[in-house]
């Protein structure tokens, strides 16, 4: 019994050396540890040999029990260690490079414009972009049938619910709901059924809108002149070109003499020396009638510039979509 007992160790050490995947382990330990294995078989003898002997082998296989338990689990942790064959990992080679991301453009504008507003105490506010025909157009001055809603081709849900196509609705809920003075900006996307290399579907608006007593066009002209002046240089021309709105009497357009040519004249400002940079007025007494705001109290200017406009200026780009088709080897020039 001692010399199988001899065997059966040597045995199960050469099974072991050549093992070298980690689920023949459990196989192994089956064979000799197992209720009907190796180790078992031998065991079953001991009825059969001399009673004196039955002590000395008792402890013999119990050592070989523990001795093979203790190789085993010795084994396993081995094999752990070890990475599969072909998938060996060196640990000298370069990390893969992540790139990182960064601020759209378009958002960095924005940021910069929020941030100028802010420090010339304006506050800004939000509102839906699904708007009603009320806040979008009847608010503002614009009744049906109104020339200027062809101006701006909407997209419409029903005959009352719409995409707002300006954010001038938040100023008019603003209106409708705040104490005076006001003084705040409306930026966020807006909606009209028009696309090419200067329109997009959706675009991003800034509107800003000062009510209080005394407000006047030189409020007006002095907020925009600054606003200008911090966001292009201290000394950019401007011009305020009479123009039209339904919502602001009297109106004006406002034009920076061109970043490109310094007013020489290009293919940027067509040959104008101008380029065209937001729209403004005074707030007309309809709009205040509207929100219920007695226009004999308190006199306000409004204006409305486009935020990818203000960024294709800045940053000389000549289409519109390459904001929105997220190409990276646009968007990391930006980066
Ligand atoms: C512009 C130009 C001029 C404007 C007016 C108002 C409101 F609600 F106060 F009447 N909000 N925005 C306005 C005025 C917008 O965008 C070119």
């Amino acid at each position: 019994m001692e010399k199988q007992l001899e065997e059966l160790k040597r045995s199960f050490c050469s099974d072991l050396e050549r093992l070298s995947k980690p689920e023949d382990l459990e196989q192994l330990r089956i064979q000799y540890l197992g209720r009907k294995g190796r180790l078992t078989s031998i065991l079953r003898q001991m009825g059969q040999i001399d009673p004196g002997e039955r002590p000395r082998m008792g402890s013999l296989s119990n050592a070989l029990k523990t001795f093979m338990e203790e190789e085993l689990s010795r084994k396993i942790e081995d094999l752990g260690r070890r990475e599969p064959a072909g998938e060996a990992l060196d640990v000298t080679l370069p990390g893969r490079n992540v790139r990182r991301g960064s601020i759209h453009i378009l958002n960095q504008v924005l940021f910069e414009l929020q941030e100028i507003f802010l420090n010339l105490g304006f506050t800004i506010v939000s509102g839906p972009e699904v708007e009603d025909d009320y806040h979008n157009f009847e608010a503002l001055n614009i009744p049906e049938h109104h020339p200027a809603r062809d101006m701006q081709d909407t997209f419409y849900f029903s005959r009352d619910v719409l995409l707002r196509t300006h954010t001038s609705p938040v100023q008019i809920r603003v209106m409708e709901t705040s104490d005076l003075p006001v003084r705040i900006i409306a930026p966020g996307k807006v909606y009209r059924c028009d696309s090419d290399v200067s329109h997009s579907p959706m675009f991003h608006q800034v509107e800003g809108l000062w009510v209080e007593e005394g407000i006047s066009f030189a409020h007006l002209k002095g907020v925009l002149y600054e606003f200008i002046h911090i966001l292009f240089g201290p000394d950019i021309p401007l011009r305020f070109r009479p123009s039209f709105f339904p919502f602001t009497e009297p109106s004006a357009e406002v034009d920076m003499g061109c970043i490109s040519c310094k007013g020489r004249g290009c293919r940027v400002c067509k040959n104008s020396g101008w380029l065209e940079i937001l729209g403004c007025g005074m707030v007309d007494p309809q709009v205040y009638g509207f929100v219920g705001i007695d226009p004999e109290q308190v006199t306000g200017f409004a204006f409305g510039l486009g935020v990818e406009r203000v960024a294709m200026l800045k940053y000389a780009i000549d289409d519109i979509r390459l904001f929105f088709d997220n190409d990276v080897r646009f968007l990391s020039q930006f980066s």
